[in-house]
C-alpha cells in the first residue's frame, strides 16, 4: 500500500511561476512563465483531488485485471522499465476546467469546481511504455471493449476508455517527464496519459488498469468531466450528461492577465489547442481592427500545443487583443460558449486587457 505521509503538493509552487486558485492542491502554469515548446516541470500545473501520495516504487505493484484479459498480470517498477519498448512523446495536458473564471464573467455567474483562470494547461515530454504492450502482455479478449485505469490516491480516481483509444499509439504508462523521474505531484511512480484527451482521463499514481467487457459507470464519466446542461442529452444510466472527451478548441497569450507593455514594435506569443485535432490558423485583432493572420512557428501535430507569434507596434493607451484558432475539422473559436453546469469546456475568443505605456 502507499505510504500517505503528507498533505498537499510536495513540490514548491512559488507565484513567480504558478497560479493559486485557492483550493489548496492546484495550482496553475503562469502564461507568461511558459517558454520553451515544453513547460519546466517546476510550473507544470497540477490538478489533484486529494493530497499528492508518497509512493515507493520498490512496494508497487501495477495490476492488469479484468474479465477482458486472459490472464492478470503483476508488474512492478523494474519490470515496467524493462519488459517492455520504451516511447518518448510530447503531449499537451489540459483540464476540461480551464478558463472556468473567464466562462463564469461571460455568462454572469460563479461556477462550482476549482477557479481556474488561463493556467490548467501545459505540455511536457512524456517517457513510458505503451498501454497497448502491457494490455497485450495480459491478453486482450475478443470481447473486450472498455479499459479503467485506476489511481491509489484517496479518491481512487477511475476515467474508463474505449478500446480503441486504450491501444492506441500514444497512449502510454509515463513513468517520466521531461527527462526526469515523473514527480510526486505529476503521479510516481507511472501515470497514463491520454493524448488529446482531457486531462482527467490521464490518471496518476495507476495501481491497477481494468479491462472490461461492458460499458463501465464511475463518477467521472457520470457526474464530473459531463456536460451538464440544455443539448447535452444524458448518455447511460447514472450519468448526467455525455462524458466529456477532447478539451474545448483554444488559444493562449503569454502575457499575464491584464498585460502592461512598453511602447513601441514587438512578438507577442501564444499556444493554441486543438485536442486530437491539427491547428491550423490563428487570428487575431487588436481592439477594433481588422482580423489579421498570426504566424504558427511550431508543426501543431495533433495533441499537442501550436505556438504562433505576431508583430505589434504598440501604442500607448489600452488595448483589447482577440485571438481565435481554428483547426483541421474546420472548428473556429466561437464568440460565446453555450452554458453548462459545471463550467467545462470553455472555447470563446478573450479579450485580453493590454494596457501600453512607458513603465511597464
Ligand atoms: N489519480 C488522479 N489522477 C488524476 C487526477 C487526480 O486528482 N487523481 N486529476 C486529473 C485531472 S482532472 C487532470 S487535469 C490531470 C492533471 O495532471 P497534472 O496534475 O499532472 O497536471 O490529472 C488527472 N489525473
Ligand atoms: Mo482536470
Amino acid at each position: 500500500m502507499p505510504n500517505v505521509d503528507r498533505h498537499g503538493l510536495v513540490k514548491p509552487t512559488p507565484p513567480d511561476l504558478m497560479e493559486d486558485t485557492g483550493s489548496g492542491l492546484d495550482y496553475g502554469t503562469r502564461p507568461d512563465r511558459m517558454f520553451g515548446d515544453i513547460v519546466g516541470t517546476d510550473r507544470f500545473f497540477v490538478r489533484s483531488h486529494a493530497d499528492t501520495p508518497v509512493i515507493d516504487a520498490a512496494d508497487w505493484k501495477l495490476q492488469i485485471t479484468g474479465d477482458g484479459v486472459r490472464q492478470a498480470v503483476s508488474l512492478g517498477y523494474n519490470d515496467l522499465r524493462t519488459n517492455f519498448p520504451l516511447t518518448s512523446i510530447v503531449r499537451t495536458i489540459e483540464c476540461a476546467g480551464n478558463r472556468r473564471v473567464q466562462f463564469g464573467l461571460e455568462v454572469g455567474q460563479t461556477f462550482e469546481g476549482t477557479q481556474w483562470g488561463r493556467t490548467a494547461i501545459g505540455t511536457a515530454e512524456w517517457t513510458g511504455v505503451r498501454l497497448r504492450d502491457l494490455l497485450e502482455s495480459a491478453g486482450i479478449t475478443a470481447d473486450a471493449s472498455e479499459v479503467v485505469p485506476e489511481s491509489l490516491d484517496a479518491i481512487r480516481a477511475r476515467r474508463p476508455l474505449p478500446l480503441a483509444k486504450a491501444l492506441a499509439d500514444d497512449t502510454i504508462v509515463a513513468w517520466a517527464m521531461n527527462g526526469e523521474e515523473l514527480p510526486p505531484d505529476h503521479g510516481f511512480p507511472a501515470r497514463l496519459v491520454v493524448s488529446g484527451w482531457l486531462g482527467a482521463a490521464s490518471i496518476k499514481w495507476l495501481g491497477r488498469i481494468d479491462v472490461a467487457t461492458q460499458h463501465v459507470e464511475v463518477p467521472w464519466n457520470t457526474i464530473d468531466y459531463v456536460m451538464i446542461g440544455p443539448g447535452y442529452p444524458a448518455a447511460g444510466d447514472q450519468a448526467r450528461g455525455p462524458a466529456i472527451t477532447e478539451p474545448a478548441l483554444s488559444s493562449l497569450v503569454e502575457l499575464p492577465w491584464p498585460a502592461r507593455l512598453c511602447p513601441g514594435p514587438q512578438i507577442i506569443r501564444g499556444r493554441a489547442f486543438a485536442g486530437e485535432a491539427r491547428v491550423t490558423s490563428v487570428d487575431y485583432r487588436i481592439d477594433d481592427h481588422a482580423w489579421q493572420s498570426a504566424t504558427i512557428t511550431s508543426s501543431g501535430e495533433p495533441g499537442v500545443w501550436a505556438r504562433w507569434q505576431l508583430r505589434w507596434d504598440a501604442q500607448p493607451g489600452e488595448h483589447v487583443l482577440r485571438v481565435r484558432a481554428a483547426d483541421d475539422r474546420g472548428r473556429v473559436q466561437p464568440d460565446s460558449t453555450p452554458w453548462n453546469e459545471l463550467g467545462y469546456m470553455h472555447e470563446s475568443v478573450l479579450a485580453h486587457p493590454i494596457s501600453v505605456g512607458d513603465n511597464p
